[in-house]
C-alpha cells in the first residue's frame, strides 16, 4: 500500500485525486473514484450553485467518503459556488485558472481542506500564505488550460518552495508515472485523463473512442494568442482553431469559436465544433475500465516499480 501525508489530510486510502473536468466530473464519476479509496472531484466548470449543491448532494447518497468540487475561478457564478461548498461542508476543494486567495478564509472556517491547481513555484507560495493545505502542481502535459512549465521541471520546484504537500499532475497516466511523482518529492497525483474512460464516466462515446485512439502525438495546443492555451485532442476543430490563430481573425471571432466547445465535445460528441480535452498520455489509455480497476492497476504498478527501485543502488 502506498501511503503518504496526503491520505491523512484528505481521509482518503490512497494519494490519487481525479482531476475536475468540466463537462466530465460529475457526481457518478467522484462517487467511483472515492468508493476506490482516491478522492473523487466534481466539477463546478461554469455553472451555477444550485447545480454544484445537487451534484454534491447526489455523490453523498451514491458514497460515504470524502469529496472534492473544483472551482473554476474563471465561472461567472464563482462567488455563489463557493458559498454552497462551504455550506455543503465539502471535504475538500480544489480551484484552478485564477487565483482563489479571497476564498480560503470562508471555505476553511466550514472545515474544507484547500487544495488550488498552481502552474508555478510562485503561485504555490502564495497559496500557502493564504491558507491551503496542499497544492496540485500541474504540468504542461495536461489537458486543459495549462500554464507554461512541464511536470518534471515543476514539481521538484514547487516541493522546494513550500511546506505544504505537493500532488503532481499532468502526464501521470500509470504507476511508473506515480513512482516518478513521489520521487520528486510530491504526496500524491492528481490524474484526469485515464478517467475519461472509467466505466462510471458518462462523456459521449465518440469522446471515449478519440482517447482509446489516441497516440503520444495525438494533442495539440491552442488558445496561446488569447493568453489561455488550452490542450485536447487534434480533430478538425482543434487544427482548424490552431491554423485561425495565425490569420487576421479577430480576437473576439476566435473567442466565439471557443464558446460551448467543451460541452460539444463531452455531451454532444460533435466533432467538427467539439473540444476534446485530454493530456500527453491520451497515448497510453487503452481501455475502459471501472474506476476501481484504474486505481488498483495504478497503484499495483506503483508498488511493484518502487520495490524494483532499489536494485539500482549498489
Ligand atoms: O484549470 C485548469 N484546467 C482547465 S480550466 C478549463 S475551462 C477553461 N477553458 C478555457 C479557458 C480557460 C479555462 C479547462 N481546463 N487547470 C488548472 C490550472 N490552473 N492550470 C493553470 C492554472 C492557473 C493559471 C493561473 C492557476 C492559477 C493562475 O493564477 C493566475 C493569477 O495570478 O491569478
Amino acid at each position: 500500500m502506498i501511503h503518504t501525508a496526503l491520505c491523512e489530510l484528505c481521509g482518503i486510502r490512497t494519494p490519487v485525486f481525479q482531476g475536475g473536468m468540466a463537462h466530465v466530473s460529475d457526481a457518478r464519476l467522484a462517487a467511483a473514484v472515492t468508493n476506490a479509496g482516491g478522492l473523487g472531484i466534481i466539477s463546478a466548470m461554469s455553472r451555477d450553485g444550485a447545480y454544484v449543491r445537487e451534484q454534491i448532494r447526489l455523490a453523498r447518497e451514491l458514497t460515504n467518503g470524502p469529496i472534492g468540487v473544483n472551482v473554476m475561478m474563471m465561472s461567472p457564478f464563482v462567488g455563489d459556488v463557493a458559498a454552497v461548498i462551504a455550506e455543503e461542508k465539502v471535504e475538500v476543494v480544489t480551484t484552478g485558472a485564477g487565483d482563489p486567495s479571497s476564498y480560503i478564509e470562508n471555505w476553511k472556517n466550514a472545515g474544507c481542506r484547500v487544495v488550488p491547481v498552481i502552474p508555478s513555484a510562485a503561485l504555490a507560495k502564495r497559496m500557502e500564505r493564504a491558507g491551503a493545505d496542499a497544492v496540485v502542481a500541474e504540468g504542461g502535459e495536461s489537458g486543459g488550460h495549462i500554464g507554461e512549465l512541464s511536470t518534471m521541471p515543476l514539481v521538484p520546484q514547487v516541493v522546494d518552495a513550500v511546506s505544504i504537500p505537493v500532488l503532481a499532475a499532468g502526464g501521470i497516466g500509470d504507476g511508473r508515472g506515480v513512482a516518478a511523482a513521489l520521487m520528486l518529492g510530491a504526496a500524491g497525483v492528481q490524474i484526469g485523463t485515464r478517467f475519461l474512460v472509467a466505466k462510471e464516466c458518462g462523456i459521449h462515446p465518440h469522446y471515449k473512442e478519440l482517447v482509446l485512439k489516441a497516440s503520444d502525438t495525438s494533442t495539440i495546443v491552442t488558445g496561446r494568442r488569447l493568453g489561455h492555451p488550452v490542450r485536447s485532442l487534434k480533430t478538425p476543430y482543434s487544427r482548424s482553431y490552431a491554423k485561425q490563430e495565425y490569420t487576421d481573425i479577430s480576437n473576439e471571432d476566435l473567442e466565439q469559436l471557443g464558446v460551448g466547445s467543451l460541452r460539444k465535445a463531452a455531451v454532444d460528441g460533435n466533432e467538427k465544433e467539439g473540444c476534446y480535452i485530454a493530456g500527453q498520455i491520451a497515448g497510453m489509455v487503452n481501455r475502459e475500465q471501472t474506476a476501481a480497476e484504474i486505481i488498483e492497476e495504478i497503484m499495483a504498478e506503483t508498488e511493484q516499480v518502487l520495490a524494483k527501485a532499489a536494485n539500482f543502488i549498489r
